[in-house]
């Protein structure tokens, strides 16, 4: 790890990412956002809505590729799972609902255990992005990470200034989470190639959504771009 890495700026719609031109890397932050076996694993939750994996497999190599370089050049990596507790005591009766009426009800039995319960086996991060060891991991109930967690305090200790969002599914939970960080003066960047949706036509408008205002949530970008505009000093000669 090079703790001198800077990064910035990054070629981004629609501007050149972040704001502030450029950034040491320890004051990025890294978000794998749900690579949750139920939302992009067989037998998972979105698996038994019937909605096609692959769509939300899609950002898969490309995010491995980014952890990668986050974890050589200093950036902090933060995962979230969304799930909820076993008694199901904070799941909201709504949520459960709208599950059931699609045919897979949080809570309920399916092949990867109990559907979004924390514990279970649909509800682990993919091997392909799993944490190692000292790496963030933040449990939430809802979609957005910043609801009901500790989220903004872990970053705000470690001295977080800048967002890179990654994870599925674009329009929910990492677009839930991005219009949340955005509101507290997070400098936040998604990048298109490490995130997917359950419709690819709500992926492409959701990061359209981001552009507008002047980037209304802050920027689009791709992976490449953005390891593309790190830095790493070469030391001086002795
Ligand atoms: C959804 C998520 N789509 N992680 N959750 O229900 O986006």
């Amino acid at each position: 790890m090079n703790a001198q890495a800077v990064v910035g700026p990054v070629s981004a719609d629609p501007y050149p990412w972040p704001y502030d031109t450029s950034v040491p890397a320890t004051r990025v932050a890294v978000l794998c956002i749900d690579w949750q076996t139920d939302f992009c694993g067989p037998g998972g939750y979105v698996d038994a809505m019937g909605y096609d994996i692959s769509l939300t497999r899609a950002g898969l190599p490309a995010t491995q590729k980014l952890l990668a370089h986050a974890r050589s050049t200093g950036m902090l990596v933060v995962h979230t799972r969304e799930g909820h507790s076993p008694d199901l005591a904070d799941l909201p009766a709504n949520k459960r609902w709208r599950s059931a009426r699609i045919g897979a009800e949080i809570g309920g039995a399916g092949p990867c255990g109990r559907i979004l319960v924390r514990g279970e086996p649909g509800w682990e991060i993919v091997s392909e992005v799993a944490p190692v060891p000292g790496e963030v991991i933040v449990d939430k109930p809802g979609k957005g990470a910043f609801y009901a967690t500790n989220l903004d305090l872990v970053l705000r200790n470690r001295g977080i200034t800048h967002l890179v969002l990654t994870g599925i599914t674009t329009d929910v939970c990492v677009h839930t989470t991005m219009r949340e960080a955005n509101d507290r003066g997070y400098e936040c960047l998604i990048l298109s190639d490490c995130t997917g949706a359950t419709d690819p036509a709500n992926h492409e408008a959701a990061l359209h959504m981001v552009t507008m205002q002047g980037g209304v949530f802050g920027c689009v970008s791709t992976s490449e771009e953005l390891i593309a505009a790190t830095t790493v000093p070469v030391p001086a000669a002795p």
